[in-house]
Parts: structure tokens; sequence; C-alpha cells
């Protein structure tokens, strides 16, 4: 069975604050199923391309330097309903309008400092996937699916 994917991504302040552990620890405690994993420091470039539709924003100047500012960790997660539901686990694009138990609700106060990124909808997170791991995703069955799906 082909499975939904996300591309989730710790962004410079989460892996400076030691946010990759925990990031990676709710997914997998979800029950979603790691496809890549990967520290890199991203170009400009691969920068400007994952956020090309926020271009003409305002902040976009500030947000490409922003995450330029260190390295990053990008995954991909694969289960049902991921995009949607990683969206719910990483909280609101402000943490201030963050509930509290999603993962910039816990860690997070500042808009231009939040933590995390996650694809909202399965076209782009296949784009993001495909821009930031050009040489491929794992694609594996799991024996504990079993006990995690109906
Ligand atoms: P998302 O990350 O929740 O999908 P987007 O609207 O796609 O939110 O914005 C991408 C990123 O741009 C946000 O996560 C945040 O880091 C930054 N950003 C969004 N809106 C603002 C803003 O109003 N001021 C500063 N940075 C912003
Ligand atoms: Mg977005």
């Amino acid at each position: 069975m082909a499975q939904e994917r996300t591309y989730i991504m710790v962004k410079p302040d989460g892996v400076e604050r030691g946010l990759v552990g925990e990031i990676i620890k709710r997914f997998e405690n979800r029950g979603f199923k790691l496809l890549a994993l990967k520290a890199l420091q991203p170009s400009r470039d691969l920068l400007e391309k994952h956020y090309a539709d926020l271009s003409s924003k305002p902040f976009f100047p500030k947000l490409v330097d922003y995450m330029l500012s260190g390295p990053v960790v990008g995954m991909v997660w694969a289960g049902k309903e991921v995009v949607k539901t990683g969206r719910v686990m990483l909280g609101a694009t402000n943490p201030l309008a963050s509930a509290p138990g999603t993962i910039r609700g816990d860690y997070a106060i500042d808009v231009g400092k939040n933590i995390c990124h996650g694809s909202d909808a399965v076209e782009s997170a296949e784009k993001e996937i495909a821009l930031w791991f050009p040489e491929g995703v794992l694609n594996y069955e799991r024996s504990l699916d079993k006990l995690i799906y109906e």
C-alpha cells in the first residue's frame, strides 16, 4: 500500500536548541514511519525554491536569512493522513496561536523562530520531498503497522 508522505524539517533554531530528537520522537510515538532523514546546511537557492510561494511576502528575505542561519534536519514521514496530522502536531504558524501539546505550542513564541516546517498539502509534500531528497527516499514495509492500522 502506498502511504501518504510529508516533509518535516527542524529549522536552525530547533536544531540549535536540541529539539531534533523531541520532534522525531513525537512522529515515531504517533506511529508514523520514517522514510528519510538528513542534517544539512541548505543553500540560498534551495531555500528560495522551497519557499517560492512566499517570495512576494515582506518577510521573505528575513525568512531566508533565518533558514540560512544554521543547519536544518529534513525528514520524510509516511502514514495515514500524515500531511494534515503533521500540521496539527506542529501547531499554528504563529506559535502564540498554537495549542499546548503541539510542537510550536510547547517550544516556541515568535513566528520568525517557530522551530519546524511541515508540508501543507499532499501535492506540496511530494514537491518538497523531491526538492530536499533528490537522491530518493526509502519505501519499505514495516511489521509494526499491523499494530497501528486496523
Ligand atoms: P507554515 O510554516 O506554518 O506552513 P507559511 O505561511 O508557509 O507557514 O510560512 C512559512 C514560514 O515563514 C513560517 O513557518 C514562518 O517561519 C515564516 N513566516 C510566516 N509568516 C510570517 C510573518 O508574518 N512574519 C515572519 N515570518 C513569517
Ligand atoms: Mg507553509
